[in-house]
């Protein structure tokens, strides 16, 4: 990696169609086909910046080891990870959610030690020692609204939006633990070395997060 390059880390999946917008108004297009292409690394029509389309899970990685200058990836995923070797520059306050607490509809979480299922394990972890909760907290990589109801486990810990998942399968919210949108990640050393690069497309990013609160407002 040159000092003249840089590498931007995008999360594949529903973030990806709320950042090509504002990567745009940064000056930054794809110039594939996303969508028939089978690459991971993208050129763009600025010659100076690559884009990789990775895991949401997976940028936090790739940007606090160099291998990306910066990423974009959902909060909970950096609470996840924990942001060590990253800044945070921007809330791009795209694909807003809630991260909550979960458990079978009318039935109250109970006293004493909760088996909680999620993916968020670390992050879980710190949510219910800073409750002075006991928790066994019980990884699972996907439809964590099936533990609750297979007696798995007494509650979990999960994204919301529109709360309608959770109705379908008889859960209902417990508690919020964080309001959750997509952030602008950028590599420690990155930020020092390669500022002159990396400043304008932060700067930029930034006006078009702004002007979009404007007409939300
Ligand atoms: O698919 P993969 O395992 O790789 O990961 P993923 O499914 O988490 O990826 P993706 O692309 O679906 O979401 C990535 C990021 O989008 C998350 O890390 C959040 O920051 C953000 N986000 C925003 C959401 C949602 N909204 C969301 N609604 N991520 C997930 N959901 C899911 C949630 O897990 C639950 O199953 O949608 C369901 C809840 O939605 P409602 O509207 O029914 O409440
Ligand atoms: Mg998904």
């Amino acid at each position: 990696m040159t000092d003249t390059s840089i590498t931007i880390a995008l999360s594949k999946g529903r973030i990806l169609d709320e950042t090509i917008p504002l990567l745009k108004e940064a000056g930054i297009e794809f110039v594939d086909d996303i969508k028939k292409s089978r690459k991971l690394v993208f050129p763009t029509t600025d010659p100076n910046v690559r884009l990789l389309i990775i895991r949401a899970t997976d940028v936090p990685t790739y940007v606090q080891y160099g291998g990306a200058d910066l990423g974009v990836t959902g909060k909970d995923v950096l609470m996840e990870h924990g942001g060590d070797g990253l800044y945070e520059p921007l809330d791009l306050n795209i694909s807003r959610c809630r991260l909550m607490t979960a458990g079978v509809k009318g039935q109250e979480a109970p006293q004493g030690r909760l088996r909680v299922a999620t993916k968020f394990v670390n992050l879980a972890r710190r949510y219910y020692a800073a409750q002075g909760r006991q928790a066994d907290i019980i990884k699972l990589y996907g439809a964590m609204e099936l533990a609750p109801l297979l007696g798995l486990a007494d509650e979990i810990v999960d994204i919301v939006d529109t709360g309608n998942t959770l109705k379908a399968n008889g859960l209902e919210p417990r508690e919020l633990i964080e309001n959750i949108s997509t952030r602008l990640v950028a590599n420690r050393a990155s930020v020092k070395m390669k500022h002159a690069l990396l400043q304008p497309i932060i700067e930029k990013m930034g006006e078009a997060v702004e002007a979009r609160r404007g007409v939300e407002a």
